[in-house]
């Protein structure tokens, strides 16, 4: 394999900026680029060393850094690593980069680290993507998930099965191979040995939807007609003056979007353009752009200046011809502005709205934070301290592709064909449980997968 060269520190101007080698020649070229000896090149230890540009006839010193040295197989690509931990900034960590790819290394493609410690079996497809996870991570709870990939849990759970699978493949197999040595095999036990695994299969796939919230945060638009308190809402929650506020109605007109973290759950909150009929062009294009939010929104705020409501039938009847057009969607009428109305006012103590708040005042602002925190997913505060993995998607449609080849092989036993028919499905289940964790690799799998990565990891 090829020694491969990057630097794996963000740039800019830092402290430390960090370039790491990996390959057969990684000790060579930081000889060639270093005062570092032979001798000095001790498996798991570090040296400070001078990082030295040599020409023909003059030695020229870089900068001082640490080199740490790894011994295949004893590193995190399974391969001999070098890291030079040099002070940061951009120029620096790009010149001693140059070095290393003057000397004999070639510029890393991105995540082809993490492709040699997968290719080199120091970690499973499903860990790479919880390293992945890891970087991306936007809150403890995406992390604790990350890290929980990251060390395996779900890639036992998906070997374990495989394994049992394979050895039902293989009994079956001897039962075809040799029939008159083995029995038949008892079409009870190989239905009650699918059925066992599609139910196990189930009970992972039901953390895709924690698993999508958890990587790319529980949605939230924050609806309803022009000059509601919408944008006002979205900068109480942020605490920040993110979108412009006004008393002129259709202020909003972009989809303003922003992510918070509430107790570890990444919630991805949109303002949108407040819904009226208009004539406006730009005001127009902005309402179709608040239905696509609510549309593919978990969680719909709807809101409305409790002042305005004074015709309680019509506005029972607005919100139940809004929650028709969005059938499946879930909708909180939040009456807002309410530290206008004097206490006596009996749309205090409407039953109209699920809440009633002020960005004035404050008023249940914290009740709110706590619904949608409730709301975004029960089984998310179980991730931090549990060995569950929450799932991605590429996982879940490798899953639900193995259980329709289960049920298929099912199927097959059940209506009495040979067992030959049984193995078809049989194999293609396995190969999908497979692909899950990279004992079944492709090239398309690995594009797919590593190109997600930046250079450097
Ligand atoms: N008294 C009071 N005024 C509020 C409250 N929330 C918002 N407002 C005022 O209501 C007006 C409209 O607020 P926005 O947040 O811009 O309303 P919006 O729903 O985003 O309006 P559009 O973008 O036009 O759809 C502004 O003058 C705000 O200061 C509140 O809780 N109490
Ligand atoms: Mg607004």
């Amino acid at each position: 394999m090829e020694t491969i060269a990057a630097i794996v520190t963000s740039p800019g101007t830092a402290a430390v900026s960090i370039i790491r080698l990996s390959g057969s020649i990684s000790h060579e070229v930081i000889k060639r680029i270093s005062n570092i000896s032979d001798e000095e090149l001790i498996p798991g230890s570090f040296k400070l060393k001078w990082i030295i540009e040599k020409t023909e006839n003059i030695e020229n010193k870089i900068d001082q850094a640490l080199i740490l040295n790894f011994k295949a197989p004893k590193s995190f690509t399974g391969e001999d690593v070098i890291e030079i931990q040099c002070h940061g900034g951009s120029w620096l960590s790009k010149k001693i980069l140059e070095l290393c790819l003057e000397n004999g290394a070639r510029l890393a493609k991105p995540g082809e680290f993490t492709e040699r410690a997968l290719l080199n079996k120091k970690i499973d497809l499903s860990q790479a993507e919880g390293i992945l996870d890891l970087i991306h991570s936007r809150t403890e709870l995406s992390g604790a998930n990350a890290v929980n990939l990251y060390q395996g849990f779900l890639g036992q759970k998906i070997k374990t099965m495989r394994d049992a699978l394979l050895k039902l493949l293989a009994e079956l197999i001897a039962c075809i191979d040799f029939p008159d040595e083995v029995d038949e095999y008892p079409v009870k036990k190989f239905t009650e040995k699918l059925s066992f695994t599609i139910l196990d299969i189930e009970d992972i796939l039901r953390s895709e939807k924690s698993g999508q919230i958890l990587r790319e945060g529980f949605k939230v638009a924050l609806a309803g007609k022009p000059n509601a308190g919408k944008s006002s809402l979205l900068n109480t929650l942020l605490k920040n003056d993110r979108a412009i506020v006004t008393d002129i109605a259709g202020t909003t007109r972009d989809i303003i979007e922003e992510s918070m973290n509430l107790n570890g759950i990444p919630v991805v909150l949109s303002d949108t353009a407040g819904i009226r009929d208009s004539d406006d062009t730009v005001e127009k294009i902005g309402i179709e752009l608040s239905k696509k939010a609510i549309q593919g929104a978990d969680l719909i705020l709807w809101l409305e200046d409790i002042n305005n409501v004074t015709d309680y039938d019509n506005f029972k009847n607005e919100i139940e011809e809004l929650k028709q057009s969005f059938p499946d969607k879930d909708f909180l009428v939040i009456g807002t502005k309410v530290d206008l109305l004097d206490e006596t006012n009996e749309n205090l103590n409407s039953s109209n709205f699920n809440l009633v708040i002020s960005n004035e005042t404050q008023l249940n602002i914290e009740e709110l934070k706590n619904y949608i925190y409730n709301k975004a997913n029960p089984e998310l505060k179980s991730v931090a301290d549990s060995c569950n993995v929450s799932i991605n998607s590429r996982q879940a449609d490798l899953l639900r592709q193995c259980k329709e080849s289960l049920a298929k092989a099912l199927e097959a036993a059940d209506s009495g064909i040979a067992h030959d028919f049984w193995t078809i499905d049989l194999k293609a289940a396995i190969a999908r449980l497979g692909e899950i964790t990279g004992d079944d690799l492709t090239e398309e799998i690995l594009d797919n997968m590593f190109s997600q990565f930046c250079i450097g990891k």
